[in-house]
């Protein structure tokens, strides 16, 4: 190519610009796997005060949901974890309710502490313990309510990304504080079947995985999937249950879901690019797309997760990597 074919180029280029167009050439080799989000960490002890704080500064009534936004430190001002997630610890105290609503987003639960609170969805009432994974499904109303004597602290989930993507994000309020309940719920039955997944069981089936069947990356691993349809439990998020036995000590990997970690029980360390995290009992931890990590753990560790893969296998996108150490 010659220099004047450069310059009658590079003028070619601002001649476009008011046209609102530009070289793709230019481009295209900036697309690649990753995303703008960096991982981060929130010990449970530094947000445990933090959510105290806020129950004796705002109620549950102005506050309508009591929650702490986990904001990616790349992503300030856009309330996601992730580029594609949403993730809160919200608080309930004793007597409070958070009141019905709806929306276009899928939600999912966490319970971190606390006995005697209860979501309710489309009027099925069900009773939370700690370690219970909870399912809000797209535009159904829900409620939540502290009837124990505890304060009840979860995380929420949620696909608002999606739904702001698409510029389809809708919601309303019910005309009541609580949608009339047909159904209570103390355990899982065919009303509640799609919606809770509690924690003993969840515990007791990841327990029974053979030792045969340890995945060098995870350990032992298992994703929800809703009993009705064989499915994720949300369209866009997969959520998972592992167990990371006592010294363990994972292969790399990486894949390019983004998922939200909540250390259920235990605690493990983190090896992600450079950094080393220490992941301590309900600590969350993000990990961004297409990150090499690695797990250890000396105590052992069971981690509750979600992601965003639910959503890319559904697209075709999802990609995952065994690394050779
Ligand atoms: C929501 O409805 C809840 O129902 C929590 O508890 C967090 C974040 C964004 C949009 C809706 C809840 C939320 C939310």
């Amino acid at each position: 190519m010659t220099s004047s074919n450069n310059s009658e180029l590079q003028e070619f280029k601002e001649g476009i610009d008011p046209f609102n167009l530009l070289p793709l050439w230019e481009r295209q080799m900036k697309l690649m796997p990753g995303s703008h989000c960096v991982p981060a960490h929130w010990p449970y002890q530094t947000v445990r005060p933090l959510l105290e704080k806020s129950v004796a500064l705002i109620s549950k009534k102005e506050a309508d949901r009591r929650v702490l936004v986990m904001e990616n430190p790349s992503l300030r001002g856009s309330s996601f974890i992730s580029q594609s997630l949403y993730a809160g610890q919200q608080i309930i105290m004793p007597g409070e309710v958070a009141p019905s609503h709806r929306h276009t987003p899928n939600a999912l639960r966490f319970v971190v502490e606390g006995e005697g609170a209860y979501t309710s969805v489309d009027g099925i009432k069900m009773m939370m313990r700690p370690g219970d994974f909870v399912v809000t499904p797209n535009f159904t109303w829900h409620d939540h309510g502290n009837e124990g004597s505890q304060a009840v602290v979860w995380m929420d989930g949620l696909d608002t990304s999606f739904t702001s993507l698409f510029g389809a994000h809708f919601r309303e309020n019910y005309s009541e504080d609580i949608y009339p309940v047909t159904h209570t719920s103390h355990h899982v039955d065919q009303h509640s079947e799609s919606l809770i997944y509690p924690w003993q069981s969840s515990l007791d089936r990841l327990l029974q995985i053979p030792n045969s069947q340890m995945d060098p990356v995870h350990g032992f691993k298992l994703r929800y999937v809703d009993p009705k349809t064989g499915k994720d439990p949300l369209t866009t998020i997969a959520a998972f249950l592992q167990m990371l036995p006592k010294y363990f000590k994972g292969q790399t990997y990486r894949s390019t879901e983004h998922t939200v970690m909540n250390v259920a029980q235990g605690s493990c360390t983190l090896e992600l690019g450079t950094q080393t995290y220490f992941l301590d009992t309900h600590d969350v931890m993000v990990v961004p797309s297409w990150e090499t990590y690695r797990f250890l753990s000396k105590d052992g560790a069971v981690i509750f997760s979600f992601s965003d893969r639910s959503a890319q296998q559904a697209l075709g996108f999802w990609r995952e990597e065994y690394l050779i150490d």
